[in-house]
């Protein structure tokens, strides 16, 4: 029994050896060269929608993190089945490192070139080596006869002196026997569960800090905007309390993107290129942006996965470059009608041409808030598209721009089941009250923000129970490309109570009661909350 636990032990301290050393290897090939990233990204590029979607509303922005502790059991019990299955003669626990290898090998190859299995294939050789010679060790251990109970107290023989002689003399020899065997076992484990845990967390460590681009993107300094955003009007922001501000600060900021690690893109490193249906593909790099003119532009941005009610939306002050203006220097053909942009990990969004080019304020985004942007939101640059949901327009880490057609490429959410078109629907959200807390009866402001991007906020209606529905009173507009608040003043009576909202846009329509899904393009359906006054 004690042997087939130090046979699983040795299973998973020579696993652990073999993720170490990728990891320390990694630090130095890049970060999706360790197969825990590898496999983990492919994870999440193969994981069912529904089973995301579930992830995503159950562990919020943990979910990569929930993903990792579930590799890593996954990962101790198969390693603890090789050590098992690992004999001298039968190497059935080598061969499952081995697959493992093959396995994590190719998907980091698939992700990050030829050099990317490297680490995995460096760390899989250790790590059999590793579990041959624990297996040998143990092996050898096992063959020897059993100590008559002295079997784990190797110090026995010394405080046995009362003892006959003869007899002490026997037990000595046999523990002396048993014992370099065990303890060379032992000293086995341990060595290599120490050498794991120092390439493992020291490689993650090392990979953190040579690619951090933290320390650089504190040191950026921005333009100064040729065209400056419009100060923020004084009524933009009712400023009641528990409503949201206009504007949203970069930490409050929502994060939402298939990264299992942030990239880390050094601005030294960085460049756009445009190419694909274009008279003339260029490349662009950070000095090249510095001689050209920048705009600063108040945008929404929200997200599709955003349910009736959620928080996955948010208004910030972008600082960028307009694509239209880039685009046109590429020289796009008549033909092409789609943007398909490719970050630094892969990912793709699939934008109309139209859009871009229509004289909206599209940006390639290099500040946010007056800051560079921060590096989960895209450093050193991303795209920002007035009237479109995230997943088909705000690519974060932007290196290229294809220009091509709907019906040759596909992007990342549209292969994955999503529209391939994300216009963003109309929407509101009642912030302020919440069902929490009971209300005192008498004057109580309800407010929201509403949104329609691009097209404006004509009107917010709130309903109370089954009553008729009442104009809220709008914050002044800024622009029709970012949210607008509003406040609708309510004379509570006791009793529980259901306040429903609905925008309407500026083209004059009003947002659909009709409720959906956020699954394909966008959820629909009237905000509501119940409150119980008195
Ligand atoms: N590289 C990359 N860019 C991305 C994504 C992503 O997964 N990878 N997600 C998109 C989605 S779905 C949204 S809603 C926005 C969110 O941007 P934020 O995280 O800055 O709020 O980024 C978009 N850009
Ligand atoms: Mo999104």
């Amino acid at each position: 029994m004690a042997e087939v636990r130090l046979r699983v032990v040795a299973g998973i301290v020579s696993a652990g050896l073999t993720l170490g050393v990728a990891e320390l290897l990694a630090a130095f090939l890049g970060a999706g060269s360790a197969p825990l990233d590898a496999l983990g990204s492919a994870v999440v590029d193969h994981t069912p929608d529904g089973l995301r979607e579930w992830a995503i509303a159950t562990f919020g922005t943990n979910d990569k993190a929930v993903l990792y502790l579930i590799m890593c059991v996954f990962a101790l019990v198969v390693a603890g089945l090789a050590g098992a299955l690992e004999r001298g003669t039968r190497t059935a626990g080598s061969w499952l490192f081995a697959g493992f290898g093959v396995i994590a090998a190719g998907v980091a190859m698939a992700q990050t070139g030829v050099g990317g299995a490297l680490p995995t294939v460096i760390g899989v050789a250790v790590g059999i080596y590793t579990l041959r010679v624990l297996t040998h060790r143990i092996d050898r251990a096992a063959e020897q006869p059993s100590a008559d109970g002295q079997a784990g107290a190797p110090d026995s023989a010394t405080t046995s002196a009362s003892l006959h002689e003869i007899s002490q003399e026997r037990t000595e020899a046999r523990t002396e026997e048993r014992r370099p065997e065990r303890r060379q076992v032992l000293q086995g484990l341990l060595v290599a569960g120490g050498l794991a845990a120092v390439t493992g967390i020291g490689g993650r460590l090392l990979g953190l800090r040579r690619r951090d681009v933290s320390g650089e993107r504190a040191a950026v300094r921005l333009p100064e905007p040729t065209a400056p955003a419009a100060p923020v009007a004084p009524g933009a922001d009712l400023r009641i309390p528990g409503l949201t501000p206009y504007l949203t600060s970069n930490d409050d900021f929502y994060r939402i993107d298939t990264a299992l690690i942030v990239p880390q893109v050094s601005k030294d490193d960085w460049s756009l290129r445009i190419h694909g249906m274009v008279d003339r593909e260029i490349r662009l790099d950070w000095a090249d942006l510095a001689r050209r003119p920048v705009e600063e532009r108040l945008i929404t941005l929200a997200c599709v996965s955003n349910p009736v009610g959620g928080d996955l939306i948010g208004n910030a002050r972008w600082l960028g470059y307009r694509l239209d203006q880039l685009l046109a220097e590429a020289g796009p053909h008549p033909d092409a009608d789609m943007v398909l942009s490719h970050s630094s990990d892969g990912w793709t969004a699939g934008t109309p041409l139209a859009v871009l080019t229509d004289g909206r304020d599209a940006l390639l985004a290099v500040g946010m808030n007056g800051e560079p942007l921060p590096v989960q939101h895209g450093y050193p640059a991303r795209l920002v598209v007035p009237g479109l949901y995230g997943y088909v327009s705000a690519t974060k880490w932007v290196t290229e721009l294809e220009v091509t057609r709907f019906d040759r490429a596909t992007a990342y959410w549209t292969r994955r089941g999503w529209s391939a078109l994300g216009p963003i629907k109309t929407g509101t959200r009642i912030d302020t009250p919440h069902g929490r807390k009971r209300l005192a009866p008498g004057r109580i402001p309800i407010a929201g923000v509403a949104w329609a991007q691009h097209r404006g906020i004509r009107a917010v209606e709130v309903q109370i129970d089954d009553g008729p529905w009442q104009q809220a009173r709008l914050s002044d507009e800024q622009s029709i490309d970012t949210w607008r608040q509003w406040v609708f003043g309510w004379d509570a009576t006791a009793g529980p109570h259901t306040i429903r909202a609905r925008a309407t846009d500026g083209t004059g329509e009003t947002q659909t009661a009709e409720r959906r899904d956020v699954i394909p393009d966008g959820a629909t359906g009237y905000p509501s909350v119940t409150v119980s006054v008195g």
